[in-house]
């Protein structure tokens, strides 16, 4: 019975997401990667899965809400917020079954971990989507089972089978850092941008947004953009890619993009050992996205010189959407979770994306002991 009023729901509320908002044309999905099975790694007070989909139906176990969800892995300080922020809520405590599976940002296995959940028989099931595209088939999946499914974080760009998405403007994460450099720059005196960008997982929206919103601006200001290449949103791969650039465009840069700090960290490693000096009053403008505790205390020594926050922390919205169903509601189809910038005072300037006037938050002790 309650899986039929959920599908329902998930009918009605897929109605009015195709009434309300599509999702950004993309790329057709790339072909389903041969299925593995994930090695499903429960949260840490559950059963392993495999007993888990022996249990009775949730009602024979105390009542307690089944949630899958299925992270993209464990390549940042951002992902492992992002996973404690999720643990935390979808706690038996908070009266959840949290079947967790890390994916180790491998699609295949992402949506092998969906499949398990839908075999699991849960309630819902979230998925951070490790790239936008190829979900339709399993979605469908999901769909026929009756299981509502919620995005987290990053989009799906090539289905709308799902109730909600709650997660950060990418794009405009993008244009922020740039208009951003733009004000900087000016008040630098530095008429010139020559580029280089560290990209994230090729094909996440965090990447395409970020890429794209800095792109957009650096091609209207006429900046260069010498060099893009992913760094996968680890330091390993910040590192590698970093000291690729710094062989290949010695002394031709003043810019560093990278798409995560993790990639902030690997660079850095790299321009210390090419003798590349970075920070205010250096050699290089170093630009960060995320914003965690880590990247903003690079901040606050004078290494990133500002960094674009992306907040983790969007799971008690997505439990307000859960609760949202539970009663029969319709959740938002849309979430937005408040993005921030961080700089130093000397670093802050005014600037505007799209017309409307930005703020920046200081970089102190206090701010860096209350980030994530
Ligand atoms: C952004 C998130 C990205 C972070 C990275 O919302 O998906 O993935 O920016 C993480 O740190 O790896």
């Amino acid at each position: 019975m309650k899986k039929k009023v959920l599908a329902v729901l998930l009918a009605a509320s897929m109605v009015a997401a195709l009434v309300g908002c599509g999702s950004a044309a993309a790329p057709a999905p790339a072909p389903a990667p041969a299925a593995e099975e994930p090695a499903a790694a429960p949260a840490d007070d559950a059963a392993p899965a495999e007993e888990v989909a022996e249990e009775a139906p949730a009602e024979d176990a105390g009542g307690l809400i089944k949630v899958g969800f299925a992270q993209v892995g464990h390549e940042s300080d951002w992902r492992t917020a992002s996973t404690k922020s999720c643990q935390d809520v979808f706690s038996e405590a908070n009266g959840y079954d949290l079947s967790f599976v890390d994916c180790d940002n491998d699609e295949a296995a992402q949506k092998e971990a969906v499949r398990s959940f839908i075999e699991q028989g849960v309630d819902y099931i979230i998925i951070d989507p490790i790239i936008a595209t190829g979900w339709d088939t399993v979605l469908t999946e999901c769909e026929d089972a009756g299981i509502p499914v919620i995005v987290i974080d990053r989009t799906i760009d090539d289905s709308d089978k799902y109730v909600s998405w709650v997660g950060s403007d990418f794009l405009t994460e993008g244009k922020a850092a740039a208009e951003w450099l733009k004000a900087y720059a000016a008040a630098q005196g530095i008429s010139e941008i020559n580029a280089l960008i560290i990209q994230g997982t090729i094909g996440s929206s965090a990447q395409i947004g970020r890429t794209d919103g800095f792109q957009e601006v650096a091609d209207r200001e006429g900046w260069t953009v010498l060099d893009k290449q992913t760094g996968d949103f680890t330091e390993a791969g910040g590192q590698e890619v970093m000291e690729s650039f710094c062989k290949s465009y010695a002394g031709k840069f003043n810019v560093v993009v990278c798409e995560n700090d993790n990639e902030a960290f690997g660079a850095m490693t790299a321009m210390d050992n090419a003798g590349v000096t970075y920070g205010p009053g250096n050699d290089v403008i170093l630009i960060s996205y995320d914003a965690c505790t880590a990247g903003l205390k690079d901040v606050q020594a004078g290494k990133i010189t500002a960094d674009f926050e992306c907040n983790p922390l969007a799971a008690p919205t997505v439990e307000g959407v859960i609760q949202t169903l539970q009663s029969g509601g319709t959740p938002e189809r849309e979430i937005l979770v408040p993005d921030n910038w961080y700089a130093l005072a000397d670093q802050i300037v005014p600037f505007a994306v799209d017309g409307k006037d930005m703020s920046m938050i200081e970089v102190t002790d206090a701010v860096i002991e209350a980030q994530y």
